[in-house]
């Protein structure tokens, strides 16, 4: 009898460990678009589009070697299947079974529904480590639990010396781990941006563009901007480009805003990665060649090696590793709703209105923008935890909880009460117009604090600091900023809460 092997729509990978247990001459593949998985969130139709095109091809590539696949397309599953369950159970019924295959999922939701399945189902379940990491979450168990102060930089050192990635005789290359220093410079217009890629639509993915315009309708996204990679072949064609023509540039610019563009020299592959259309170790095998063939420059290569080998698994490594709890951690007790504009992107504030309407309209912010325009400012404005969570897991298109999860609840909001972070990542006015060109075309004044003239940014900046002054004058990290706000006059001090308050109460507004 044959085996059953279910494949998620984040699992797009030939290596993938649940696909080297099987038999090719005999043993079945599952693959199932399903409405719970579609609507866990009010999904980016990007996002959607993205995973149902790449399911799809990913399913055709399967049978072009040679495997028997049973692919549950939505159009016949949105009314009779509600879980991975249902669709399983179904199979189940059109064929006998000696044991049902998996790898593990990305998330606790799912994973729950996996293990249920040992005493639900009448059949052997193997569910196999996800095998697309550098780190199995073994290792990654052991690293936390070892440490008092698990931090990102401790991790990134170790993992440079394990996996030997830009290192010779044991030592980093350069002499140093990290060369953020160097990494900080605003975008000048001097510098020209890289030409974009264009990825060929083909019919399946037209046919399912069509399909989520109907279906989805209601989802945010502009469907006419799509233009992702769908197949493997199309993200190696992704990570090409980004070696050849970003790669070089983005060491220095990784933390520029602009608002002239949206992408400048980020890579945009992360949803690749993430749904296994490109493993992590051949994105940074691929950075260190064009090193070693001095197409890019160290500090480039270490900052992109680092993002992949050091936050990526980190990350991960901590969403297993803090348990489900994690979700609901709300350090700073922030519970101010979410604005409207987060939906339609309709602020006067020229930063945060840019990066939302690229969010929302193409899935995609680079990484300042979700931290330190949108998250800060929810940071600040003491949003809600849960409903910033889930706006981020619903709008990027690299969006998975294991992932999306530590960076928003602990990078962004410091929600975890500096688990992931020494210290919050607050910033005023004055960061945003340091590192981007924004604040020239905002009617809102970087340099005010009160006033209807003054950058939200800064009220808010300082009344979070007073509000949280306790907490923060013990953090040696923020006990400077702590002491600049006790050290201004009473009365400035109570203009700037007064003037905080008010925009707290009125967000809709700003
Ligand atoms: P680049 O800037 O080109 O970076 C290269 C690669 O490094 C990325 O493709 C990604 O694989 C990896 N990477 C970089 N930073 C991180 C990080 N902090 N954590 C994990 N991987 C990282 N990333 C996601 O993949 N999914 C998410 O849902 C997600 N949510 C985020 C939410 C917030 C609040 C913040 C601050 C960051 C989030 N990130 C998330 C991390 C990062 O912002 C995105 O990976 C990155 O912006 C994706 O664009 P890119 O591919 O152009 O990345
Ligand atoms: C995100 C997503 C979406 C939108 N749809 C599907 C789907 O229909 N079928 C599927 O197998 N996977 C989908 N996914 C990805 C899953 O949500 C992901 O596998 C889980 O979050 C576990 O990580």
């Amino acid at each position: 009898m044959p085996k059953l092997c279910l494949i998620l729509g984040d699992q797009l990978s030939l290596s993938l460990s649940a696909l080297q247990m099987l038999d090719k001459d005999s043993d079945h593949i599952m693959l199932a678009e399903l409405y719970t998985e579609s609507h866990y969130v009010k999904h980016n139709k990007l996002k959607i589009a993205l995973i149902f095109s790449a399911m799809r091809h990913f399913a055709q590539q399967l049978r072009e070697a040679g495997y028997h696949v049973e692919y549950y397309a939505y159009e016949n599953t949105k009314d009779q299947f509600s879980s991975f369950t249902d669709a399983v159970k179904h199979q189940l019924t059109q064929h006998s079974y000696t044991q049902l295959i998996c790898t593990e999922p990305g998330e606790y939701r799912v994973n729950k529904e996996m293990q249920s399945w040992h005493h639900d189902l009448a059949l052997d379940i193997l569910i196999e480590p996800d095998n697309r990491f550098f780190f199995s979450l073994t290792q990654m168990h052991s690293w936390f639990a070892e440490r008092k102060v698990p931090r990102m930089e401790h991790f990134y050192q170790f993992a440079r010396k394990q996996t030997g990635l830009l290192m010779e005789d044991n030592k980093p290359l350069g002499g140093r781990f990290n060369f953020d220093k160097e990494n900080r410079h605003a975008w000048q217009a001097n510098t020209p941006l890289p030409p974009t890629l264009e990825h060929q639509q083909d019919k399946i993915t037209q046919e399912v563009l069509n399909l989520v315009e109907q279906e989805f309708s209601d989802f945010p996204g502009k469907l006419e901007r799509f233009n992702f990679a769908v197949t493997r072949q199309q993200a190696l064609a992704a990570l090409a480009h980004f070696i050849s023509h970003k790669l070089p540039q983005f060491g220095q610019f990784q933390d520029a805003l602009s608002d002239k563009n949206n992408t400048l020299f980020h890579s945009l592959i992360a949803s690749y990665i993430n749904i296994g259309l490109l493993l992590p170790q051949e994105v940074c095998q691929a950075a260190i060649e064009a090193y070693q063939d001095e197409k890019a420059p160290l500090n480039a290569v270490e900052g992109f090696v680092r993002q992949i080998l050091g936050w990526r698994e980190y990350v991960r490594g901590l969403y297993w590793y803090a348990g489900e709890s994690y979700k609901e951690k709300n350090a700073l007790n922030a519970t101010t709703p979410l604005p409207s504009w987060f939906w339609t992107s309709k602020t006067q504030m020229r930063c945060v209105s840019q990066a939302i309407s690229h969010s929302l309209d193409d899935a995609y912010a680079h990484h300042i923008q979700r931290l330190m325009i949108i998250g800060n400012f929810s940071l600040l404005a003491g949003l809600d935890v849960k409903q910033v969570c889930d706006w981020y897991l619903a709008v990027y298109i690299d969006a998975f909880e294991w992932v999306e999860l530590p960076n928003t609840l602990g990078m962004a909001l410091y929600a975890d009460d500096g688990l992931l972070a020494s210290k919050p990542y607050a910033a005023s006015a004055n960061y945003i117009n340091k590192m981007g060109d924004h604040c020239a075309s905002c009617r809102y004044n970087p340099k005010l604090v009160t006033g209807a003239k003054a950058c939200p940014f800064n009220a808010l900046y300082w009344d979070f600091i007073q509000r949280h002054e306790s907490k923060f004058a013990h953090n040696p990290r923020m006990a400077l900023m702590v002491k600049q706000w006790q050290k201004k006059d009473v009365s400035d001090q109570k203009a700037i809460v007064q003037w905080a308050t008010s925009l707290i109460e009125k967000l809709d507004q700003v």
